[in-house]
């Protein structure tokens, strides 16, 4: 595996490439064009200039989360073609600048949803939350502003304020589509990106639906082994992939989350690591990496990583707010930083107890 770190640029991130490049073993970042709006064409001068600022600070680009996918694909309306054809063209701009793995969701309207992003735990530290009953209680046009006043002066991914402006265009946009539909229009997706994968090797890597159920009654699709599987082999094609993330799939307490990393061995080309405390099924935390702050057994994960020979980025995922640090809610550098040496040391303990054969 290759440790690294989202980074969202040096115009949005309050975390510095020079940060990142003292974390032991964090050898590349995860980026994007933080600007650019689904359907907006990435130039390779663009891309260029990300790739070389990246350089300068001694790191490298190991992927891009995330290449967004427009609502005309994801509902399959008039303009999808057209947008398919500009996807197209980032992905070859893409590989022509030697990046090769990108991450995307398929989810409606919403990217992932938490209720509230400063939710104080026991020992002081803050984290993202989610409770159905909010969710339930809340008028989805009211969800941006019932958490703006916590980003912490920060744009935070999938929550633009441009797209959060246009809400209700955007519910009524998918008012006829159904799970069926919005798989249907995800493997019509794929299916048109391949060729251009496969002449560049860009691994497709489908970030998982998060909460991984339906919210607003909204259809959501990428939530579990069987899903997953079905995608996998509705477009049976190595570049089309996944991003396994444990903090999403890992909402839905029925998903296993080693038996579906080993279910997807050869898929998996991207993985998010990170750990949530349960108060209820539908009320829960993100905790620390570390296993006994949370509900997962993160020594599990990693070996089941291990065991299908993961050899793709893996990044700690959302962090606490811990030290003081005001930064974008999940997205500090300590408790991330924390998070890559946790990982490390389980990687490294699990690589040599196997190759020493203990
Ligand atoms: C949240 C992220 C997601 C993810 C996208 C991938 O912190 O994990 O926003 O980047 O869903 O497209």
């Amino acid at each position: 595996m290759k440790m690294t770190l989202r980074w969202y640029g040096s115009k949005h991130d309050t975390v510095t490439l020079e940060q990142i490049r003292q974390i032991p073993g964090v050898t590349g970042v995860i980026t994007m064009l933080y600007d650019k709006q689904p359907g907006d064409l990435w130039t390779r001068e663009e891309i260029r200039a990300l790739k070389e600022e990246v350089e300068a600070s001694g790191l490298k680009i190991e992927g891009i989360e995330s290449v967004n996918v427009s609502d005309a694909i994801k509902t399959g309306s008039k303009d999808r073609d057209k947008d398919i054809a500009t996807y197209i063209e980032c992905l070859r701009n893409l590989g022509e600048e030697g990046i090769h793995l990108v991450c995307y969701n398929f989810m409606p309207v919403f990217d992932w949803t938490r209720t509230e992003l400063a939710r104080k735990r026991a020992d002081g530290s803050t984290v993202l939350a989610y409770t159905q009953e909010a969710v339930d209680a809340l008028d989805p046009e009211k969800m941006f502003d019932s958490i703006a006043g916590d980003m912490n002066g920060t744009v935070m991914p999938g929550w633009e304020p441009e797209r959060m402006a246009k809400v209700k265009e955007l519910f009524e946009l998918y008012k006829d589509i159904d799970n069926e539909k919005l798989f249907e229009n995800l493997v019509y997706f794929l299916k048109a990106i391949m060729p251009v994968c496969n002449e560049y090797d860009i691994k497709m890597a489908i970030h998982p639906d998060d909460p991984a159920w339906s919210v607003f009654g909204l259809p959501r699709i990428i939530i579990n082994k069987e899903n997953i599987l079905r995608l996998m082999n509705a477009v049976d094609d190595v570049h089309n992939g996944v991003t396994f993330c444990s903090g999403s799939y890992g909402t839905n307490l029925n998903n296993d989350l080693p038996d579906m990393i080993r279910s997807l061995k050869g898929r998996i080309h991207f993985a998010h690591v990170r750990n949530l405390y349960f108060h209820s099924p539908t009320n829960f935390e993100e905790a620390a990496h570390l296993s006994s702050d949370g509900t997962f057994d993160m020594y599990e994960i990693v070996k089941a990583l291990y065991e299908i020979g993961f050899d793709g980025p893996i990044r700690p995922d959302h962090g606490r707010m811990i030290w003081g640090e005001v930064a974008m809610p999940g997205y500090g550098l300590y408790d991330r930083a924390l998070g890559a040496a946790y990982i490390n040391g389980l990687w490294e303990a699990i690589e040599k107890s196997q190759t020493r054969g203990l």
